[in-house]
């Protein structure tokens, strides 16, 4: 990737995988709006630890916004219209955030991404993400876009069965990465955050996660 002086943007996408892609920085010029939308969204659809159906209590703090949101609980992993929280609709999805999601799947070539979902994740140092695959959604022929701010972290990219030592790839703030076709199954998690202060977040970093749910 050519990424010019003075930590500019990206114009270009990083190809990292055969179908995953990195855009640095690519958020920078719009990052504080963008995470006052978040604030504005979890301020109706509290931050919580979802339980796993395994009974444990997940590290990362999780809310929703859009027509859907991703829950997890005793009974499994799924898309609900609803928070189990306050019983409501989820928030809608900010334009502006949609808007730019669907914008980096188009960079990466991916046409017609229109998120339903935008999972938002908070990390606390010590938070971390377990090797996984996105595999709730209906169509997998869509892909995942997901947004980083905040405090860096290493995210781990493994394969498309379990096993293997991930490729590690460092995410800062405003990094966007992009993944779908043959990748959009791959085994993917995030080590533990570790400790520090970031300008625009303080000592979190918060991830959103734009999936289409439903085709
Ligand atoms: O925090 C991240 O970068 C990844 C989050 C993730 O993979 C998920 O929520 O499914
Ligand atoms: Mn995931």
């Amino acid at each position: 990737m050519q990424n010019d002086l003075f930590d500019s943007p990206a114009s270009e996408p990083m190809q990292f995988s055969s179908a995953g892609f990195l855009l640095k920085q690519w958020l920078l010029p719009q990052a504080t709006q963008l995470i006052d939308e978040v604030r504005n969204c979890v301020r109706l659809s509290p931050l919580r630890h979802f339980t796993t159906p395994g009974g444990k209590s997940m590290s990362v703090l999780s809310s929703n916004c859009g027509h859907y949101g991703w829950v997890a609980d005793r009974q499994g992993y799924r898309y609900q219209r609803t928070d189990p929280i306050t019983q409501k609709p989820w928030p809608e999805m900010p334009p502006q955030l949609a808007a730019k999601a669907r914008q980096a799947a188009t960079l990466c070539g991916f046409q017609g991404f229109a998120p339903d979902v935008c999972l938002i994740n908070v990390y606390r140092p010590g938070a971390a993400m377990g090797l996984h695959q996105d595999k709730d959604e209906a169509d997998f022929s869509q892909p995942i876009v997901s947004f980083s701010f905040g405090l860096p972290v290493t995210f781990l990219w493994g394969n498309t069965t379990r096993g293997g030592s991930p490729q590690r790839i460092e995410l800062q703030h405003s990094d966007v990465l992009v993944w779908g076709g043959e990748d959009r199954l791959r085994y993917h998690g995030v080590a533990k955050l570790a400790d520090g202060q970031h300008p625009a977040t303080g000592n979190v970093r918060i991830n959103l996660t734009f999936r289409m749910a439903q085709s």
